[in-house]
């Protein structure tokens, strides 16, 4: 394998911290660029973030926020637009639809033992039969073994401290201050569009590299 395997996590918009970071990485044509999901909504530009991936030709996985697009786009009648992503929804040209339909749920690099998803997985079965509403929402598991959101059971442990490996995972979708790194995990959101950072994560040298946010473009 030549060049790097580059992961970014949530970059939720905000063009101007991605293309930073992509600069102080120095990112070139050998290195492969994977983009955790979540690419849109909450930021100042959400289609520039979606050009600039195609045009890096980043594998992109699906977030909910994409999925939620998407689902708005296929199906107008039953699922509405939120106020919230109607900028999104109105600035993407038809390419961009395009990319966002592309986007898998998980990318596995077998060679370093690591599998790429959005949200998480259930330690319970088989990371590769996980559904989308598993892998693109889960951030912690409730008593009864449900994935759930950490604001729904706020007692709750977050997934990957129940993930024992392997794989290694690289995750985003729970934002916190600072990286969550776990023996068998990593997530990288690290809440650039509420004022925190953008982080990349280098393999295989598991390096992280990190710009700030301009502002808080997001309560
Ligand atoms: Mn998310």
């Amino acid at each position: 394998m030549n060049g790097r395997i580059i992961a970014i996590g949530d970059i939720h918009g905000c063009h101007q911290e991605f293309i930073e970071l992509l600069q102080l990485i120095k990112l070139t044509d050998e290195d492969r660029l994977i983009l955790l999901g979540d690419l849109v909504n909450r930021g100042p530009d959400s289609r520039k973030v979606v050009q600039l991936a195609r045009e890096r030709k980043a594998i992109s996985l699906l977030g909910n926020h994409e999925r939620r697009l998407l689902a708005a786009k296929h199906n107008p009648e039953q699922i509405k637009v939120r106020d919230s992503e109607r900028g999104t929804f109105e600035s993407l040209q038809s390419e961009d639809w395009q990319y966002l339909e592309s986007m898998s749920l998980t990318h596995e690099i077998e060679e370093l033992n690591t599998v790429f998803v959005h949200g998480g997985f259930l330690p319970s079965q088989p990371w590769q039969e996980q559904t989308a509403d598993i892998v693109t929402e889960i951030q912690v598991i409730d008593r009864e073994g449900k994935p759930r959101k950490r604001r729904e059971d706020p007692e709750a442990l977050p997934w990957a401290n129940h993930w024992t490996g392997p794989p290694y995972v690289v995750y985003g979708h729970t934002p916190r201050e600072e990286v969550y790194k776990l023996k068998w995990s990593i997530c990288l959101d690290t809440a650039c569009a509420m004022g925190g950072l953008l982080t990349a994560f280098i393999l295989p040298e598991r390096r992280i590299v990190q710009v700030k946010a301009k502002k808080r473009y997001y309560p």
